[in-house]
């Protein structure tokens, strides 16, 4: 049973300046509409409903927070014990690149966006979710500009694996960690951007991806708040 599993809605946030005053790690979710997040975050997290698959792509605006340990409180609630028994947040950021969000929309998440992966503290690092049958976009690329200068981690999930053979699958990866590798900062370093190839249909992936999570949310070095005293 992966810790993952505990994942429970937590809060969801329209503006920066309501972000939960929450200082565990967290890892954000990003990628276009319909690349497969939400049903992604429902593997990884064991639960049919937590992300919801949305049918109106585009529709969700805001960033939803879930959190891993503790107990079901919202963060408004003065319940500060249970806040502390919270090791991690999921984050699931708007998708993005839907044709039909008007121009206004646009902005808002351009800013909401934006700012958060940039400014936020807590973020351990970013699940950037692609689908494999198709290139990185340009608001894929965006994510990618946005985030190197913080010099946290990106993990790609190629999504989608199981609708490519091997070959195609195999030349996908190589593909994504072509771009991946071909940012370098001043000194010439590369940034510690990875990816895989995950299907949420097949599970193909599944673990790896579940591993790499929790590495980088630093939860899989013990198994509790009590491990130290075993
Ligand atoms: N074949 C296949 N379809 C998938 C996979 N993951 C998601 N989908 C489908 O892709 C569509 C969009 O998925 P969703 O998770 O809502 O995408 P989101 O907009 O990125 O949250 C849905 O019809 C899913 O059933 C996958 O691994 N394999
Ligand atoms: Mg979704």
């Amino acid at each position: 049973m992966s810790q993952l599993w505990q994942a429970r809605f937590f809060t969801t946030v329209n503006h920066l300046r309501d972000l939960p005053n929450t200082q565990v790690p967290e890892i954000a979710f990003a990628g276009r509409s319909n690349a497969g997040k939400s049903t992604a975050i429902n593997i990884l997290a064991n639960q049919k409903k937590l992300a919801f698959a949305s049918k109106t792509p585009g529709r969700t605006q805001h960033i939803n927070f879930f959190s891993i340990g503790g107990a079901h409180v919202g963060q408004h609630r003065k319940d500060a014990t249970k806040v502390d028994e919270i090791r991690a947040l999921l984050v699931d950021l708007p998708g993005y690149g839907y044709a039909e969000v008007s121009g206004s929309a646009k902005l808002h998440w351009q800013a909401l966006l934006g700012d958060y992966v940039q400014r936020r503290e807590q973020l351990a690092a970013l699940v950037l979710i692609v689908d494999s049958r198709r290139p990185f976009t340009d608001l894929d690329i965006q994510m990618l500009e946005w985030f190197a200068p913080t010099g946290k981690p990106i993990h790609c999930l190629l999504t989608k694996a199981d609708k490519l053979n091997r070959n195609e699958a195999t030349n996908a990866l190589r593909a994504a960690r072509t771009l991946l590798d071909s940012y370098v900062d001043e000194e010439g370093q590369s940034f510690p951007f990875t990816a895989q190839l995950f299907s949420s249909l097949k599970r193909t992936g599944l673990e790896e991806a579940n591993d790499k999570i929790l590495s980088l949310l630093g939860l899989d070095r013990d198994d509790g708040p009590d491990a130290d005293s075993q």
